[in-house]
């Protein structure tokens, strides 16, 4: 179960390489211009495993851990938190999202529309984790990154 979970992300990896080198049109595009973006693909979202830092929330001084998850997004997609922080996680879109770390046994919560998630700190060490939902990470890209230090 896991093995296969695995080979997913690393499927979803590469396909969102693959697909931010794409130019999705083939026909006579002239090579040295710069070409706009497409209109429903925004560029930003290409290397999911590594944001740059001065794009993750640095909730660190938080009581806990807030995600939120709409459809298909967790919001903040980059966290850094503490190793003792706890976690509360809400569900504003209208399908079920789960907060899934493949790296890390264990974690792997489901979080219906309306009824949110408190749970208890991560238990996670020091380090960079990738989380995503189950149920869209592969078909909507719906995935995140945790960074988690040392509590002060
Ligand atoms: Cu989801």
């Amino acid at each position: 179960m896991r093995k296969t979970v695995l080979a997913l992300a690393a499927a979803l990896t590469l396909v969102g390489v693959a697909c931010g080198n794409q130019g999705s049109s083939q026909p006579s595009t002239p090579p040295a211009t710069t070409q706009p973006p497409a209109t429903t693909s925004p560029p930003a979202t290409s290397p999911p495993a590594s944001p740059t830092a001065a794009a993750c929330i640095d909730q660190t001084a938080q009581p806990q851990i807030t995600l939120t998850m709409v459809d298909f997004a967790f919001q903040p997609n980059c966290i850094k938190a503490t190793t003792q922080q706890t976690i509360s996680i809400t569900n504003n879109g209208k399908a079920v999202h789960t907060f899934t770390i493949p790296s890390a046994p264990g974690i792997d919560v489901t979080v219906a529309p309306g009824t949110p998630f408190n749970g208890e700190a991560l238990g996670l060490a020091p380090g960079t984790y990738q989380f995503i939902c189950r149920f869209h990470f592969q078909s909507q890209g719906m995935v995140g990154q945790l960074q988690i230090v040392a509590a002060a």
